[in-house]
């Protein structure tokens, strides 16, 4: 292609983009929109999957067969959007095993929140609450992207993850008004997950080097620290009307900009999670790797079954 059809063909995609038109897998992408969609939505799968761990570890002791069944549920909905996300990945030309090598090898990064341990029961109300809660702000926004794959994924995940979100919230407020024991676990829970949800918003807008072309793309209809905000001004409320106290002497209500200022996040901590040396992070992938090696049987039956069945379309064919 000479680069004069090129730059036709840039133009182009980029008076899509600015008509708000969707961008499918076989229309003519530039290849950093391809290679930033790749990266960013299978770190989004990977998320969605590493994220099944520090719950999938409390479903067999939920304090009782409601809490059980709508934990099970959340859990198995995780995979489902971890699948979707995958399958809405490989459109882009890469294979699913490629994602995973990603993964296993530390090649691929996967949201920061799940390298922390999930110690108590009310740790499964903070996460709903606040991890999924931060997700949904981030997700809402997702659903205007303009890859149609990834647009159409959120729309699905965004209704799940509203189920996510209350389910969390419930659990914290049945133990708000509970003992003050139960109170204190709440109130702990919060303390710990409070600052590792604002981090899941990545790093401040000026020092997010994707954050320009993703927003100029419309892969990212929102920046890191505009979602950050919503998510703190949203959250506030909640907690008050609850009786628990957000762990941050600097949080103080905004009359000009009318949302909440609140305090520095430890950036240091925030990388080092990212880097791979968070509380969890080694535990995680070797859980993933051995649930890998572990499956390599299913995989294997599953490919023999599809080569029995192809072999009898075409005997059945001649
Ligand atoms: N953790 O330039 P930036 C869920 C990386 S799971 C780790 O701002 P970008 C759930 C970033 O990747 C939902 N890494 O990047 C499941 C980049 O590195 P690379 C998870 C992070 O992409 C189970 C570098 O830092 N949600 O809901 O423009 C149970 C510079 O950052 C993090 C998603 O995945 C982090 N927190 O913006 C419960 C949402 N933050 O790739 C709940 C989809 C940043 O250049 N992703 N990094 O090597 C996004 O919206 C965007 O990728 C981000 C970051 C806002 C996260």
């Amino acid at each position: 292609m000479s680069e004069a059809q090129i730059k036709s063909l840039e133009e182009e995609f980029e008076a899509r983009i600015a008509r708000d038109e969707k961008i499918e897998p076989k229309d003519w992408m530039p290849e950093k929109y391809r290679k930033t969609h790749i990266r960013q939505m299978s770190q989004h799968a990977h998320s969605e999957i590493v994220g099944m761990l520090p719950e999938g570890n409390w479903i067999t002791r939920a304090p009782s067969l409601r809490r059980k069944v709508a934990l099970l549920a959340k859990v198995q909905d995780e995979g489902g959007h971890g699948l979707y996300l995958y399958s809405a990945t490989e459109t882009l030309g890469i294979t699913r095993d490629e994602m995973f090598e990603q993964l296993h090898s530390g090649k691929a990064k996967y949201s920061s929140i799940f390298n922390y341990p999930a110690i108590t029961w009310a740790d499964m109300g903070a996460i709903g609450w606040l991890v999924d809660g931060a997700a949904i702000i981030n997700q809402v926004a997702l659903c205007g992207t303009s890859f149609g794959p990834y647009a159409r994924a959120m729309v699905r995940i965004c209704k799940e993850e509203s189920f996510h979100q209350r389910q969390g919230y419930e659990i914290t407020l049945k133990l708000a008004q509970g003992t003050p024991e139960q109170k204190a676990m709440a109130q702990d829970a919060l303390d710990r997950w409070w600052w590792p949800s604002l981090m899941m918003f990545g790093p401040k807008d000026d020092e997010s080097p994707n954050t320009v072309q993703s927003m100029k793309w419309k892969l990212k209809r929102k920046t890191n620290d505009e979602l950050r905000q919503q998510f703190v001004d949203q959250t506030v409320p909640q907690a008050e009307s609850i009786g628990l106290t957000i762990p941050d002497p600097d949080l103080k209500w905004n009359e000009e900009k009318q949302g909440y200022d609140f305090g520095e996040i430890d950036w240091d901590e925030f990388w080092q999670v990212v880097k791979g040396h968070g509380p969890c992070n080694k535990e995680r992938m070797k859980a993933r790797v051995s649930a890998w090696e572990n499956g390599q049987w299913v995989r294997d039956a599953a490919m023999a079954y599809a080569e029995k069945q192809q072999l009898r379309k075409e005997k059945q064919a001649v």
